[in-house]
């Protein structure tokens, strides 16, 4: 196995990028629990996601949903994010909270609909042109709850189109980024519903359309690995939205439900470049923190992220790839579940605190005492929430 000082130069450069929709309140269809010092608009969401790099240094940037996250002025709230010490990263698209898109959105039968989703996606990219974001993610609502109730084909037809308006529109250096998700809010059929049509797609599109993979959006025990190592291996893997659950899309802290999982997607990232130096693959959390601490609920991704990211780079590849060219099943698994065994949180600690960074950052979260200023100086306003 690498020792863990081998790895401290590619840990170096990590970066997860943190979603502003985790620090509002949110919940289930049952209920949205409310928090106490939950930010009321999108300055004070970049203000908390700058509490996480600051203690992390793993968080530099933070997504952006709209319209959740519409301000007068996108230079302003740039600034306000350098002067945190963070930028704005993605910029999420939302056609799944308006009642014109009950029937769906881009590959809606009615011209008048669709025309006005496109126009949302070029206006994010409006946005994107003041925040300097790089990156457009589009993940569609759109779906059928039952058979027949539209026609299946035509629907790809008008996504092709319409994603085809909105990718002429993106300068050089943007991409589109187009994410998959298995089923919900429509049951029968969803109109990207996995990685080959998402895909099948930005192929379509052009090299700066990449697939978006959400690890929340699979059918129980899909192997994710393999389509990480496929998306890699064909050029297309764009970004992650990382997550964890155990049911459907939980949206629970990644790496709680099965840091193993975590562990071999990471380590199929780092087997196919994507956490090479200039790789564009971009790493973000997309999750919740309905019952728990959202700041802290956030240190603890972005820690879990980095753990399993160690582990995977602690994997002795030459050991590996002699094992299994000598066909020696057991020794070549007996190298991967060495480094998944190796525990390096007190490396890690140690490594933090030789950066200036504190060695544990969810004790120095709580000692800051910012949970309890925000939490009195927030008082009257809406507070943000899932869908505010
Ligand atoms: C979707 C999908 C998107 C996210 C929204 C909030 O299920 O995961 O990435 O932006 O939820
Ligand atoms: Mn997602």
């Amino acid at each position: 196995m690498r020792a863990f000082s081998q790895t401290t130069e590619d840990l170096a450069r990590q970066e997860i990028e943190l979603p502003s929709w985790a620090f509002g309140n949110s919940g289930t269809r049952f209920k949205v629990f409310t928090q106490r010092g939950v930010p009321r608009d999108p300055f004070e969401k970049v203000a908390d996601a700058a509490q996480v790099h600051r203690l992390t240094g793993l968080a530099p940037s933070v997504a952006l949903h709209i319209p959740w996250d519409v301000v007068d002025d996108f230079g302003k709230l740039g600034e306000h994010a350098r002067d945190s010490g963070v930028r704005l990263g993605t910029i999420n698209t939302n056609t799944f909270q308006d009642d014109d898109y009950m029937l769906g959105s881009l590959c809606h039968v009615d011209e008048r609909v669709r025309a006005k989703a496109i126009r949302h996606a070029l206006d994010c990219v409006d946005i994107m042109d003041v925040t300097g974001s790089r990156d457009l993610k589009i993940w569609l609502p759109d779906g059928l709850n039952y058979p027949g109730q539209a026609d299946l084909r035509d629907r790809q037809d008008r996504l092709a189109d319409a994603l085809g308006q909105i990718y002429a529109r993106l300068a050089g250096h943007q991409r589109l980024v187009l994410e998959y998700k298995l089923f919900e809010p429509a049951f029968y059929a969803t109109d990207v519903p996995d990685w080959g049509t998402a895909y099948v797609h930005c192929l379509a599109l052009g090299e700066r359309a990449v697939v978006c993979l959400d690890t929340g959006h699979h059918a129980p025990h899909t192997n994710i690995e393999f389509i990480v190592m496929q998306l890699l291996r064909l050029g297309r893997l764009g970004a992650f939205d990382f997550n964890s659950r155990f049911y459907a899309d939980d949206d629970l802290i990644v790496g709680a439900a099965d840091p193993f999982q975590l562990f071999r997607i990471m380590t199929e990232v780092v087997r196919g470049g994507g956490y090479d130096e200039g790789s564009e693959v971009t790493f973000m959390l997309d999750q919740c923190h309905n019952i728990e601490a959202k700041i802290p609920g956030q240190i603890r991704s972005v820690l879990n992220v980095q753990e399993m990211t160690a582990r995977a780079l602690l994997v002795d590849r030459a050991a590996l790839a002699e094992a299994e060219r000598a066909g020696d099943v057991l020794a070549a698994n007996a190298v991967l579940m060495d480094a998944f065994y190796t525990d390096v949180r007190a490396d890690l600690a140690a490594w933090r605190e030789s950066r200036g960074l504190p060695a544990d950052p969810t004790a120095a979260f709580r000692a800051s005492g910012y949970a309890e200023r925000v939490a009195a100086e927030r008082v009257g306003g809406t507070q943000a929430g899932w869908g505010a």
